[in-house]
């Protein structure tokens, strides 16, 4: 009678094991700038143009500490401005990993004088993480070749409900 717990614990486990390893491989990190990463000779537009960012990605601003930091603006017009002063979070120490939590537009910049002018703010819009990563038909300039990133969307969350479709009839087989 007691093994009927074990494999209850173990199905259990099995199931929870898996979830998470789906969650890990779903979220995506995004070094801010690619290899160049967060400085004043990068245009962000560009590489914030080749990405698509998804509810529970995460953002990451390499840079040399003291050099740069990162400001996050609470508008649009503080970012078109280049207004610092209205910061509502500021991180520093040359490596910062930002989670994107929510779908929306989100607006970062460099804390130091003179950079975001040069240059050296990006503006991130998250969708949610089930959302297909087409761009939206009545955005402009979407010349983004069929990217060759590894992501496949609709077959990933295909696999994902197998699995765990598949983990679930286990889990009864075992303890039935
Ligand atoms: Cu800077």
């Amino acid at each position: 009678m007691e093994g009927v717990y074990y494999k209850v614990l173990f199905g259990v486990a099995l199931f929870i094991v898996v979830m998470m390893s789906e969650e890990a491989a779903a979220a995506t990190q995004h070094v801010v700038g690619g290899s160049q990463g967060w400085d004043e000779s990068t245009d962000y537009k560009t590489w914030s143009s080749g990405q698509t960012f998804k509810v529970g990605d995460q953002l990451v601003f390499k840079y040399t500490a003291g050099l740069h930091s990162v400001v996050e603006l609470g508008s649009e017009t503080a970012y078109k401005s280049c207004d610092i002063t209205s910061s509502v979070n500021s991180l520093n120490g040359g490596n910062n990993v930002v989670k994107l939590n929510k779908a929306g537009t989100r607006y970062f910049a460099c804390g130091t004088s003179g950079h975001c002018g040069q240059g050296m703010k990006v503006k991130i819009t998250t969708v949610a993480a089930d959302a297909a990563s087409s761009p939206s038909s009545s955005s402009s300039s979407s010349t983004s070749p069929p990217s060759t990133t590894s992501d496949a969307p609709v077959s990933h969350l295909f696999a994902h409900v197998l699995m765990v479709t598949l983990l679930v009839a286990i889990s009864m087989f075992l303890v039935f």
